[in-house]
C-alpha cells in the first residue's frame, strides 16, 4: 500500500472513531472548546497568588501529558515581560517567565502542543519573545450595540447592562485572545460617538477593563475629535487652545484614574466625515499631540488612523503619503500612525500602502482588517492569512532589499486587525471566520509563522487533528483568498462592488463609469477633480480597462521606491496581480501570458469560480470528522459561496462584454445569470448588514436567464 493510501485508510478509520464520538459543538469554545477551568489547581502554600496565576494554573489543570510547574524568574531579561520558556526538567515540564502573563503565554503554547496531537518528549524546549509589543484588536462596536462592518450579530459589548451586569463572555473573549497572544482592544468603533467619554460609559469601560487585565488585555478607546465640543461645552475643538488641551488632560486624568493600565486613544479625523485638526486650519500632527501631551504622563498612547481621503484634489490612493509625509518630525514620541496594509481600502487585492516604504520618522502601525467587509462577510469561506502573509513579507526596499513591511512596523510595535467578532453564538457566524481572528493573533506574535501551519493548527484544535480532515481542509483554506480574488476582483480590479459606503455586498461594475461621478470619487479610484492628471481613466470603455497609476498616468508608481516603482511602472514586470491597478489595459492587447487581456481576465473569473464550485464537495468529503451543527452551517455557506462566485463572474463578464462588445472566449462557461436582471439585486444598504444566505440565494434565483 503506497503511504498516502495506507494515510487515507488510517484517517478512514479514524474518522469513524470521530464520527461516532463526535460530540455537538455549537462553535461557541473557538479553538478552545473547553469552558474557563475554575479553580481547578491545588495550592500546597496560603500564599495568595495573582489573578493571572490563578488562570495560569487552572488552565494547565488540562494538561494531561506529563507532570508540570511554572516559575518565574526576574532575571530572565532574554524573556521580556511576555516572553516564555518551555524545558524538560526531571521529568516536567517546567514554563518560565519574568511575569505571570509570560507564564499564561507558556501555558497556551503548551496547552495549544498538546491539542495539536504533539507529544511533549524528553527534548522539548521552546523559547518565545513576542515580536510587536501590541497585539491589538480594533472593534467597530457603537454605543447602541451595533458593529459597523460587523457580521456576526451584535456587539459583546453591552452597555446597557455595565456596569452593574457584567457578562461572562467578556472573560470567554479575555481568553480567547490571551491563548493567541492578543494584548490590547480598543473597545468602540473609529466612527466614535463622543458620549463614550461621558463618566457614566467611562465606568462601564472600567469594568470591562478589570475583566480582562488578568489575561493581560489592556483597554484602549477610539475618541470623536470633537468631544471638547460635544460633550465638554466648549466653543471648539482647535487643538492648539488652551482650554481644549486642558480639557484633553482633565479627561485622561479622569481615565487613568478608573483604569490605571489604559491603553490610549485611537483617532480618526478628518475622514468620511468625521471632525479633525484640519477643521480649524490645525495638521494631523496638532491634533494628535494635544491628545498626545495628555496621556504622555500616564504612559498612554495616540493613535492616529492615515485613512484620509477626499479632503484635497488628489488621486484617493496616493493622498495618506502626500498629507503624512510633510508631518514628519513633527508628532510627538507616543503617537503612532497607523495604516491600513493597502491604499485604497482592505480590498480582496492590493499592493501594500506607500507610507510603509517612504515614511522615515513617524512610528507606523499596521491596521489589517479581520472582518470581511470586502470578502464576502460571514457568507464566504477567505481565510485571511494569506494575505496578510503577502503583505507582512512585502520587500518596501527602504533600507535596501530585505526591508519588509514586518520590519518596517516593528519600529512601532503596533499591529491591530478589526475585529469580526459578535454575540452570535460562535462569535463569527462563519465558522471558519474563527480562523481569521485565531490567524491575526498567531501572525501578531510572529509574523515568520507560515499560513498553512497556522490553519493547520487552528483545524486541529477547532474540529481534529486527524491529518485525514486537516490536510484537505487546510489545501481548501489557503485556496480561498486566490479564488475570492480571481472570481471578485481580478488582477488588481477593485472596488466594484455594488454599494459605496453602504453594504458592499455583491458586484457592481456598472456603476464605476463615467456619469456616476459619486461612485468613482469613492470608489477611488481616480478623484473627480477635472484637473487630476488621468482622472477619466477607470471606466471600462470599449477599448481598455484598469487605472494608469504610471509615471505617464497619475504618477502613483512613485510612491513606490525601486525597485519596485519601475517594475509596477512597466507591465512586462509588474506582478501579475497588480495589473489592472497600476495599468490601463486594451481588451485585446497581447499578455506576456500568450493570450489577450480579454482572454486573460475571462480566464480568472473562470478559474476563481471553478475553485469555489469544488469546496462543498471538499467539505462533504470530510463530514465523518465534523458535529453535524457545524458541518450544516458551513456546506450552507459553502455551496452560497460557489453560487456567489458564479453570480461575480457572469455580473462580470456579461457587463465588460456590453462594453467592449467581444464575444466570449473560448473555454469559458457561458453566463448563466441575465444581466439586466443582475443589476436590480439590491439589499439593506446598511454598514451592518450581511444578507442571509437564504436571501441571496431567493435573488439569484430570481436573477437567472429563464
Ligand atoms: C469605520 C471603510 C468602511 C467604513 C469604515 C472606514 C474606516 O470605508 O467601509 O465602514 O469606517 O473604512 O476604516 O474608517
Amino acid at each position: 500500500m503506497s503511504n498516502t493510501a495506507r494515510n487515507a485508510a488510517l484517517g478512514l478509520l479514524l474518522g469513524l472513531t470521530t464520527a461516532i464520538a463526535a460530540p455537538a459543538d455549537d462553535g461557541s469554545g473557538l479553538w478552545l472548546r473547553t469552558p474557563i477551568p475554575e479553580n481547578a489547581y491545588h495550592m500546597d502554600t496560603d500564599k495568595p497568588i495573582s489573578p493571572t496565576m490563578n488562570i495560569v494554573l487552572s488552565e494547565l489543570s488540562r494538561f494531561r501529558q506529563r507532570n508540570w510547574a511554572v516559575e518565574t524568574d526576574k532575571h530572565r531579561n532574554d524573556l521580556g515581560s511576555e516572553g516564555f520558556e518551555i524545558r524538560i526538567m526531571n521529568d516536567m515540564v517546567k514554563i518560565r517567565a519574568q511575569t505571570d502573563i509570560g507564564l499564561l503565554y507558556g501555558a497556551y503554547h503548551l496547552l495549544r502542543d498538546q491539542a495539536c496531537g504533539s507529544q511533549i518528549t524528553d527534548n522539548y524546549y521552546v523559547k518565545e519573545v513576542p515580536y510587536y509589543k501590541y497585539r491589538m484588536l480594533n472593534h467597530w462596536d457603537n454605543l447602541d450595540g451595533t458593529v459597523e462592518r460587523g457580521y456576526a450579530g451584535n456587539s459583546i459589548w453591552k452597555w446597557d447592562e455595565l456596569p452593574g451586569t457584567v457578562s461572562p463572555r467578556y472573560a470567554e473573549y479575555a481568553r480567547a485572545n490571551a491563548s493567541i497572544g492578543i494584548n490590547a482592544t480598543v473597545l468602540n468603533n473609529v466612527n466614535a460617538s463622543p458620549k463614550m467619554l461621558l463618566t457614566e460609559n467611562l465606568q462601564k469601560v472600567k469594568a470591562i477593563a478589570d475583566v480582562l487585565r488578568p489575561y493581560g488585555i489592556r483597554v484602549f478607546l477610539s475618541v470623536n475629535f470633537a468631544s471638547p465640543m460635544v460633550i465638554g461645552n466648549l466653543k471648539d475643538a482647535d487643538p492648539l487652545k488652551t482650554e481644549v488641551a486642558a480639557w484633553w488632560r482633565d479627561k485622561a486624568k479622569e481615565i487613568y484614574t478608573l483604569i490605571p493600565d489604559f491603553g490610549g486613544f485611537l483617532v480618526k479625523a478628518n475622514s468620511e466625515g468625521q471632525p479633525g485638526p484640519c477643521d480649524y486650519g490645525r495638521t494631523h500632527a496638532d491634533g494628535a499631540n494635544v491628545m498626545a501631551d495628555a496621556l504622555k504622563p500616564y504612559g498612554g498612547v495616540v493613535i492616529w488612523r492615515a485613512f484620509v481621503y477626499g479632503q484635497k484634489p488628489q488621486e484617493r490612493v496616493q493622498q495618506a503619503l502626500l498629507e503624512f509625509q510633510p508631518l514628519e518630525g513633527k508628532f510627538r514620541d507616543n503617537v503612532i500612525v497607523q495604516a491600513k496594509n493597502g491604499p485604497l481600502d482592505f480590498q480582496p487585492c492590493e499592493p501594500f500602502h506607500p507610507l510603509f516604504g517612504k515614511i522615515t520618522k513617524i512610528p507606523l502601525a499596521m491596521e489589517f482588517q479581520i472582518t470581511q467587509e470586502y470578502l464576502g462577510q460571514s457568507n464566504h469561506l477567505a481565510y485571511l492569512a494569506t494575505l496578510w502573509k503577502e503583505v507582512l513579507d512585502s520587500d518596501t526596499y527602504q533600507n535596501g532589499p530585505g526591508s519588509t513591511v514586518a520590519k518596517k512596523i516593528a519600529e512601532s510595535g503596533m499591529i491591530a486587525g478589526v475585529a469580526n467578532i459578535g454575540d452570535d453564538v460562535n462569535w463569527t457566524r462563519h465558522p471558519f471566520a474563527q480562523a481569521n481572528w485565531y490567524a491575526f493573533g498567531r501572525l501578531a506574535w510572529n509574523p515568520d509563522l507560515k499560513a498553512d501551519a497556522i490553519a493547520k493548527e487552528w483545524l486541529a484544535q477547532t474540529f481534529t487533528p486527524n491529518p485525514a480532515f486537516v490536510d484537505p481542509v487546510c489545501d481548501m483554506m489557503m485556496s480561498s483568498v486566490p479564488a475570492i480574488r480571481q472570481y471578485m476582483m481580478p488582477l488588481g480590479l477593485a472596488h466594484i462592488f455594488a454599494s459605496t459606503l453602504g453594504n458592499h455586498y455583491g458586484p457592481g461594475p456598472w456603476l464605476y463609469q463615467t456619469g456616476n461621478e459619486s461612485f468613482l470619487k469613492y470608489a477611488s479610484l481616480l478623484s473627480t477633480n477635472e484637473n487630476v492628471p488621468g482622472r477619466k481613466v477607470f471606466d471600462a470603455t470599449e477599448t481598455e480597462l484598469g487605472a494608469d497609476r504610471t509615471k505617464k498616468g497619475t504618477g502613483t508608481v512613485m510612491q513606490y521606491n525601486a525597485p519596485l516603482c519601475d517594475q509596477f511602472n512597466d507591465l512586462k514586470t509588474c506582478p501579475e496581480r497588480y495589473w489592472l491597478w497600476f495599468h490601463r489595459i486594451g481588451w485585446k492587447q497581447k499578455m506576456p501570458t500568450g493570450d489577450t487581456f480579454w482572454e486573460h481576465l475571462c480566464g480568472q473569473f473562470e478559474s476563481g469560480a471553478k475553485t469555489a464550485a469544488t469546496y462543498p464537495g471538499i467539505w462533504e468529503s470530510v463530514k465523518i470528522y465534523v458535529d453535524p451543527e457545524r458541518y450544516n452551517l458551513v456546506l450552507g455557506r459553502l455551496k452560497l459561496q460557489a453560487r456567489e462566485a458564479v453570480w461575480w463572474k457572469d455580473a462580470c463578464i456579461l457587463f465588460y462584454q456590453s462594453v467592449n462588445k467581444l464575444p466570449l472566449p473560448k473555454g469559458i462557461t457561458p453566463p448563466i445569470y441575465d444581466l439586466a436582471k443582475l443589476k436590480r439585486i439590491s439589499f439593506p444598504n446598511n454598514v451592518h448588514f450581511c444578507p442571509k444566505p437564504e436571501d441571496v440565494n431567493r435573488a439569484l434565483d430570481g436573477a437567472l436567464k429563464k
